[in-house]
């Protein structure tokens, strides 16, 4: 099924510029993603820069005008979702993971695979080059909702919204390349022995995820072409004065994105679910039962859409089911997260760096999960809707699985990418400051929401109960809170460069794990595995009381 080529010399072109090797497209998946990840964390730079001083000039980018602002906050939005969330989480660890951790030699559409990093790769310059068009980047906000972004006249875009909006359609047609690879490869090049219970969690959560994101995708795609078309020969799906309806693209728009939040927050608990057995030396605790509360989540991301428009419009008796949904879909969530805290209990922990982020992941998500409940229920909502309350409760979704996965699931699968240990010293300083960091951000921004601070302004003096000691120096925390985070992912970085060239040699299983990928040399040659092992017991045999060694390899006979 893969290529064959694995005999013939190749040049460093086709071996790692255009290449068809999984573990390749993997790690330019997560290059563009990380550079995209410094390019969206100058832009939170510039954004609260602003906020703590509304009419000064922000260091490194100087003054912005009201369109500007709105331009900086939406590009931030749109890159962190589409153009570091989904190529780090969804793509690079799916590619990296799935054939080594099937035992496999590469994808099932090795080709395909490549077509896609390529087009999202030229989605990502269409994306970067709407920065520099006439007009500026668009500025409707990462939602892109008409009528603001249907007319220039509403938020200032111009060509920076169609740029914008062919970018996106350009990186969803990657992503649904990559899907289908993902879902087949799973389907059909498993091991022997290894059937579907004996998958690596992390594969089935990329498994729904994929799935989730394939089906959710085409609306949003046609709602995006409707868009385009609007905007660029004059139809009017989303103009009332045309007989259009622009909460139709709302609907269209969040059918997709609610959704994309599991499509983002499963593969990145598929991540620290295969990091914390390893460190608590304990099998995963209820497996069967976290594969069937993802497939629940899965399944029931797609009916909570509308909580995001209690306040738009819809009819109110359609509110209450949507309530409903959406605080039943934490069901699910809560049996994963508290199935992983089973897993710590009484393990004999191990604090490496991957082990304090998995951690760190399920700490900061709980805050996002327990002020979702808020957002869910229409009589806290009306209140809370578009303020920062909002802004910090997505904030603590999303930069778990984001963030704080991302980071485990590289210092965990380092050694096996590069064939070396990334540092740990400087991995524990980069935890903590990344740590304190989001929280200093963070926190102070549930109380600005309170103080009524909406989204999306770029001057809050003007708001009298905004322009008061307290709110001011809340702004400023939150400020200070960049400061931290943004310079503490230099030891991050300095770890991941330095490891290449001098880290530790890691060998085949530093880790003393029992996936597969452990199997194969560090880094794996192309074609991964002189022959696909085969399987003889789930993934999470550790501390068997009957073994000496408290690890028991899947492809051990005995
Ligand atoms: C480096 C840490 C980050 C900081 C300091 C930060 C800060 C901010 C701020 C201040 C806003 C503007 C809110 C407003 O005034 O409307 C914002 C918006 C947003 N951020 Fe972040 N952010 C960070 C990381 C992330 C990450 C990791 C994600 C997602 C993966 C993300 C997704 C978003 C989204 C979707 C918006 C909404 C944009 C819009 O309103 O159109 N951010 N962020
Ligand atoms: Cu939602």
């Amino acid at each position: 099924m893969s290529d064959g080529a694995h005999a013939h010399p190749e040049s460093f072109i086709s071996k790692y510029v255009f290449s068809v090797d999984h573990k390749v497209i993997a790690v330019q998946y997560l290059l563009t993603g990380m550079v995209m990840g410094l390019v969206g964390g100058f832009l939170a730079y510039v954004i609260r820069m602003q906020l703590a001083e509304p009419t000064g000039s922000v260091p490194g980018y100087g003054t912005l005008n009201f369109v500007e602002y709105n331009a900086v906050v939406t590009m931030h939005g749109t890159i962190m979702i589409f153009w570091v969330a989904m190529p780090i989480l969804l793509a690079a660890f799916s590619n990296l993971l799935i054939p080594l951790m099937l035992g496999a030699d590469d994808m099932a559409f090795p080709k395909l695979n490549r077509l896609s990093y390529w087009t999202f790769l030229l989605s990502t310059v269409v994306l970067v080059s709407s920065f520099f068009v006439p007009g500026g980047a668009a500025a409707g906000g990462w939602t892109s909702y008409p009528p603001l972004s249907a007319s220039a006249a509403y938020s200032g875009g111009h060509l920076g919204v169609t740029f914008w909006l062919l970018a996106v359609v350009l990186e969803f047609a990657a992503f649904l390349m990559g899907g289908i690879n993902f879902i087949v490869t799973i389907i059909n090049m498993r091991p022997r022995g290894m059937g579907f219970f004996e998958l690596p969690i992390v594969i089935w959560m990329q498994f729904v995820a994929a799935i989730v994101f394939m089906l959710s995708v085409g609306p949003l795609l046609a709602g995006g072409i409707m868009l385009l078309l609007d905007r660029v020969v004059g139809t009017g799906f989303y103009d009332p004065a045309a007989g259009g309806d622009p909460i139709l693209f709302q609907h269209l728009f969040w059918f997709f994105g609610h959704p994309e939040v599991y499509v983002i927050f499963l593969p990145g608990m598929g991540i620290i679910g295969e990091i914390l057995p390893v460190f608590s030396r304990k099998p995963l605790f209820g497996y069967r039962m976290i594969v069937w509360a993802s497939i629940a989540t899965g399944v029931m991301s797609f009916i909570v859409w509308a909580h995001h428009q209690f306040i738009a419009g819809i009819d109110p008796r359609l509110a209450t089911p949507f309530s409903i949904t959406t605080i039943m879909i934490s069901v699910p969530v809560a049996v994963m997260i508290f199935s992983y805290l089973a897993t710590l209990w009484r393990g004999s922990i191990e604090f490496t760096t991957p082990m304090l982020f998995a951690v760190g992941t399920l700490v900061l998500f709980l805050l996002g999960g327990v002020t979702g409940i808020h957002l869910g229920t229409p009589a806290t909502d009306i209140f809370l809707h578009d303020t920062y309350f909002v802004v910090a409760h997505f904030h603590y979704a999303l930069i778990p699985p984001v963030f704080m996965a991302f980071f485990a699931g590289i210092y965990f699968w380092y050694p096996k990418m590069f064939g070396r240990m990334m540092n740990e010293t400087l991995g524990k300083v980069h935890f903590w400051l990344t740590m304190i960091g989001i929280n200093v951000i963070f926190q102070p921004q549930f109380a600005l929401g309170f103080m009524g601070h909406q989204r999306r302004i770029a001057n809050p003096l003007l708001f009298d109960s905004l322009n008061t000691v307290q709110a001011i120096e809340l702004q400023w925390l939150s400020t200070i809170g960049v400061l931290i985070l943004l310079p503490g992912q230099i030891p991050f970085l300095v770890a991941f460069v330095r490891g290449f060239f001098s880290g530790e040699e890691a060998g085949a299983n530093p880790w003393r794990a029992n996936t597969l990928e452990w199997v194969a040399p560090s880094p794996p040659p192309h074609g991964n595995f002189a022959e696909q092992p085969q399987v003889y017991r789930g993934p999470y045999e550790y501390s068997r009381p009957d073994r000496e060694e408290d690890w028991f390899p899947q492809n051990l006979a005995s």
